[in-house]
């Protein structure tokens, strides 16, 4: 490709509205250009990269029996009232209404439609096992698009799912996804961890959310050095406290004045006690009922395993006035004591306190001295912290590390959830009706195009891995003027391009700093630079993006030179 005939608005300054360096960058080098919130252009550059990224997809896929096949973007409201989902995930569902009145969703996802075809299409046991994808836009109206292509509301996806007769099929279809993933974020250059996930709504089913570490990452992962374990941090199960040796004994209960003490620490402060003689008490509404959650004054809730142990569609933090409505004390003077018709869980280093403080459920005033058992009783007591750095790993004890990661695939196994719903079923050897066992498997194609921005760039620009850069190489002649110098930049162009490189010659009539500028930002893995020299000593210079030196090269030795490193491992 020619420079001078390619689209490539590259820019000089970053663009105000980019929030991470990975929109920065692909703004700049002419890669994307946003058109409204989360949505986006891929031009010539960006398109390329998406093409590698999904080739290497489709490639370990079909290396692992999966077919491939397109389904419609337009979803009928029909198959999600069936799975009752229709309404679970309110505005961030983009519905639309045909000229008919029929109401429609852009899909953000395909559980419903791909169960849809497979139980209209398979009856057999002899079809199975059966493992479909595509890859294809998906559509979530996010509240807060952000990061890019991180968090878009139209991004691209391949998305499979897989159709087993039994639980063992679907387990041999998860370890080999677990495995193709591996693979395709290991030939796209990603540094990853897949790591244990929590199973979402989708229940106690098993997941690995595929996680590339970078510091923007809206995941936290827990890790062990000492023995691999990795974990999504919202379901590392936290360690049961020891029992406390020296236990106070138990004090009576008093109300004490506590003025403008609203804050756990305004109260610690006040009252002259730790946080971890202090109770969080907070207000969640599961659906539409309130439950109370409690846990140590230096611990932070974890909603999602809050989740787990009251199982509902949607779990927010309470409003205040529906918690004044029902408590009749606003927050900042909450707790447990006295509490009436709502339902109290708490966490499992609650159980373990003595003498604690908590609110009184009236305005400025706490107890002291509460005994949990005692004083108030709860549901049960359960793992409902967030795990923090450096505490202890669930496997083999040693202190866990953190990183921050960005979610770029997502195994799952899905079990009976649809197929039963839907009645996704086979007839098995002996005539009798089995219903199908189904797994899906997600990979961000586009959010692991900006994941690679994340982890491999430095000053000048982007660094692109070899196997889904735009372009393998860029050849810059200095003079575009200088017929000479153009002649043997052609010839090096013409000569790999025949050996299946994929190169671009910037012939513009720029100053070569511009063009140099350019070639770094863009990140194409190799420069080869075409000067007064190639004339006169028959030299060339050949630069690697991530090499800090150029080399000079002989005219007739650069393009072999050039083959065996781009087509090196
Ligand atoms: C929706 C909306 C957003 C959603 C979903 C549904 C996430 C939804 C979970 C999944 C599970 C897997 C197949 C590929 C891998 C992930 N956000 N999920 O179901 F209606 Cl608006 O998508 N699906």
């Amino acid at each position: 490709m020619r420079m001078s005939k390619a689209l490539i608005p590259t820019l000089r300054d970053n663009p105000a509205e980019a929030d991470t360096v990975s929109q920065q960058l692909l703004v700049r080098a002419g890669f994307i250009r946003k058109s409204a919130a989360g949505l986006y252009h891929y031009l010539p550059l960006g398109k390329r990269v998406l093409q590698k990224i999904e080739t290497i997809v489709r490639e370990e896929m079909d290396a692992f029996g999966c077919q491939e096949l397109l389904m419609p973007i337009v979803q009928p409201a029909e198959l999600w009232l069936e799975t009752g989902r229709w309404n679970a995930y309110g505005a961030e569902m983009f519905k639309v209404t045909d000229r008919h009145e029929r109401q429609f969703c852009l899909g953000p996802t395909h559980e419903e439609m791909i169960t849809d075809l497979v139980r209209n299409e398979v009856n057999s046991y002899r079809q199975l096992p059966l493992r479909l994808y595509q890859i294809q836009n998906k559509y979530r109206d996010e509240k807060r698009p952000r990061f890019g292509l991180i968090r878009g509301r139209e991004f691209v996806m391949k998305d499979m799912y897989s159709f087993d007769r039994d639980p063992e099929g679907l387990d041999q279809c998860y370890w080999d996804m677990y495995q193709a993933y591996t693979n395709i974020f290991n030939r796209c250059g990603l540094k990853f961890r897949p790591i244990e996930a929590d199973g979402g709504a989708i229940g106690d089913s098993q997941t690995h959310e595929f996680t590339a570490l970078a510091d923007i990452g809206e995941n936290t992962v827990v890790y062990c050095e000492h023995c691999g374990y990795a974990a999504n941090i919202e379901i590392a199960p936290c360690p049961v406290p020891e029992a406390q040796s020296s236990v106070e004994t138990a004090l009576p209960m008093e109300k004490v004045y506590t003025p403008d003490s609203k804050t756990i620490e305004a109260v610690g402060n006040y009252l002259q006690v730790p946080a971890q003689k202090c109770i969080k008490t907070l207000f969640f509404q599961a659906d539409d009922e309130l439950i109370c959650v409690l846990a140590r004054g230096d611990h932070e809730v974890n909603d999602v395993k809050v989740q787990r142990v009251h199982p509902c569609l949607a779990l927010e933090l309470a409003e205040e006035e529906d918690v004044v409505k029902k408590v009749g004390c606003n927050f900042g003077s909450l707790g447990p004591v006295g509490l009436q018709g709502i339902k109290i869980y708490a966490d499992l280093a609650v159980e373990q306190m003595v003498n604690l403080v908590c609110g009184a459920n009236e305005e400025a005033y706490h107890y002291i001295n509460v005994n949990p058992g005692r004083d108030f009783q709860v549901e049960g007591y359960y793992d409902l912290r967030m795990m923090q750095e450096g505490e202890a790993c669930p496997k083999c004890g040693q202190k866990l590390d953190s990183a921050r990661g960005i979610e770029v695939g997502q195994i799952f196994k899905l079990g009976t959830k649809y197929s039963e719903t839907l009645g996704a079923t086979y007839l098995d050897e002996n005539g009798k009706t089995q219903v199908i066992h189904m797994g899906c498997y997600g990979v961000g194609v586009s959010r692991t195009m900006a994941a690679t921005v994340e982890q491999n760039h430095d000053e000048n620009g982007m660094i692109w891995p070899k196997s889904i850069a735009p372009y393998h190489v860029v050849v810059v002649p200095i003079s575009a003027k200088d017929e000479k110098q153009m002649a043997i930049a052609e010839q090096i162009y013409t000569d790999l391009q025949k050996r299946g490189v994929e190169v671009m010659l910037d012939d513009r009539n720029e100053r070569p700093g511009v063009k140099f500028k350019d070639a770094d930002l863009i990140g194409y893995p190799l420069r080869i630079t075409v000067g007064k020299k190639a004339v006169e000593e028959k030299i060339v210079e050949y630069k690697l993006r991530t090499a800090a030196e150029n080399e000079i090269v002989a005219v007739d030795e650069v393009v072999e030179k050039a083959v065996s490193y781009i087509f090196s491992e």
